[in-house]
């Protein structure tokens, strides 16, 4: 492919101590592997582990991001995160508006937009997650509700290099189920075409497009071969290296 792929696992609200040897596992196995120049890995544990995963992951390509941050930079917000403490702790990326954060915590593209603003401010790579219900794709609405996400969660200042888009059908998120191969290829090349008129061709066409939902090993050859998906975006099976590596590997 033309843009360089990204392998990215979301960890969501699972891993304690004990899971580090899994960090230490995929680091390893990320080093020594022959796609490294190739293929860029990322692991975004709960933000507990996220100090000590990027000091085990010192030495590995295998990058470390956090799931969530806060709007501003500090302040007098209880038990959230900002962009700068993530960067403190040596993480490299935030996964924004995850479809759990939208329907557990009510955020909207326009609190999406703000957090993207401040991951950028701090240095941070922004992976901006997008996708449908179920009764909006029975609906035909898949492609309104993309646009709808990407124009409103996705500030002007966005570039190939500081933000990344996973789409995430929400009735694929942990159920096994996934799109056709022809249907991400629709929602990819869409969103590619939009990318491209509000960005610039240059910015819009290098930016990576993630695929997220469901991806295990054994789909991820197909899924990862459709035009305009460049990498994946992992829950699950991003919480054994094994998984991990496997789905890695088949670049
Ligand atoms: C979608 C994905 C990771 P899973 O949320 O972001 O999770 O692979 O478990 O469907």
């Amino acid at each position: 492919p033309d843009v360089r792929p990204l392998i990215a696992g979301n960890w969501k609200m699972n891993g304690t101590r004990d899971a580090l040897s899994e960090i230490k596992a995929m680091a390893d196995g990320i080093l020594h592997s022959d796609l490294v120049d190739h293929v860029d890995a990322l692991i975004c544990p709960p933000s507990t582990l996220l100090y000590v995963a990027t000091a085990i992951c010192t030495d590995s390509p295998l990058m470390v991001g956090a799931q969530d941050c806060h709007q501003k930079q500090s302040g007098s917000h209880t038990g959230d995160i900002s962009a700068e403490m993530i960067a403190d702790c040596f993480g490299t990326h935030v996964i924004l508006g995850h479809s759990e954060r939208r329907t557990d915590h009510g955020e909207s593209d326009h609190l999406v937009r703000l957090k993207v603003e401040a991951a950028h401010e701090a240095g941070l790579t922004a992976i901006v997650c997008v996708g449908e219900t179920a009764n909006q794709r029975d609906a035909y609405e898949t492609l309104d509700v993309l646009m709808r996400q990407l124009m409103g969660s996705i500030p002007e200042s966005a570039t190939a290099d500081n933000t990344v888009v996973a789409y995430e059908p929400l009735w694929a998120i942990g159920t096994g189920l996934t799109p056709t191969t022809g249907d991400i290829g629709v929602a990819h090349a869409f969103m590619r075409d939009e990318l491209k008129r509000r960005l610039g061709r240059e910015e819009g066409g290098a930016m990576r497009l993630l695929y997220g939902g469901s991806v295990k090993p054994e789909n991820a050859l197909a899924l990862m071969s459709v035009d305009n998906v460049d990498g994946a975006l992992i829950g699950g099976a991003s919480l054994k290296a094994s998984e991990f590596l496997a789905i890695y590997s088949v670049y």
